[in-house]
């Protein structure tokens, strides 16, 4: 998979490039991240990529040609890319997005600063708008850098194998809980089947425990 990302602040993903497990994937040539700076394509010696919006108000919007002929730019690399704005608006970034998005070649991702961008970019050049959520964040990057490292997780050989590392939300179920040694502390002890070595046990207790956690702090998911 190549990510590229348009972005006025390509420095925000040296964090996700050098530790974790997406820099393992690009380490091991599963992924690439590469980032394009928008300012690079500004028509204007100030580089400016933005400008007053019509109809007035706050803020400013992004322009279009900026961003159009930055898209172009990486189409001619990689045509078939599958180009995604990040903002409040879109389609709500879930395990299954992630998965489906997982089995692409290609993903062009466009990082929103001030108001946005343009209208006609998302009529013209977005195939697809993504949230992470309702909320509002300040710019496109930390949320593109969420589905960067969802996405990049669900590519097979990214994760160190340790097999049903995420079976968790592709069942809707939350993880079962964790422990590890000491047995005990402060009078709080591990469960007795965890310690008792028997597989087929220990299996069931952790299915029994994903459905009382999902219960008890997620009962929507259990409608699904
Ligand atoms: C597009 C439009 C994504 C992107 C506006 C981005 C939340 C999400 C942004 C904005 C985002 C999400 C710019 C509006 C700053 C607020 C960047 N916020 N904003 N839920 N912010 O995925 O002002």
């Amino acid at each position: 998979m190549r990510f590229d990302v348009i972005t006025l602040f390509p420095e925000m993903f040296s964090a996700i490039k050098s530790e974790g497990v997406v820099a393992r994937g690009i380490k091991k040539s599963l992924l690439s991240i590469n980032t394009w700076q928008l300012r690079d394509f500004s028509n204007n010696k100030y580089k400016n990529v933005d400008d007053k919006p019509y109809g007035g108000g706050a803020g400013m919007v992004m322009q279009v040609k900026p961003i159009r002929d930055c898209i172009n730019k990486i189409k001619q690399k990689k045509p078939k890319t599958k180009v995604i704005y990040l903002s409040p608006q879109g389609k709500k970034l879930t395990h299954k997005l992630a998965k489906e998005l997982s089995e692409l070649d290609s993903i062009t991702l466009l990082c929103g600063r001030y108001e946005g961008v343009d209208e006609r970019i998302i009529e013209h050049d977005v195939d697809m708008e993504v949230s992470i959520g309702d909320y509002v964040i300040s710019g496109g990057e930390l949320a593109s850098m969420v589905l960067i490292d969802a996405v990049s997780r669900q590519i097979p050989g990214v994760l160190g194998n340790t097999d049903s590392l995420n079976d968790s939300f592709a069942n809707n179920l939350l993880d079962y809980p964790h422990y590890t040694r000491p047995d005990t502390i402060d009078n709080q002890k591990v469960p007795e089947v965890l310690l008792s070595g028997h597989q087929a046990n220990i299996d069931s207790w952790r299915s029994e425990q994903s459905i009382i956690k999902t219960r008890e702090k997620r009962k929507d998911l259990l409608q699904k």
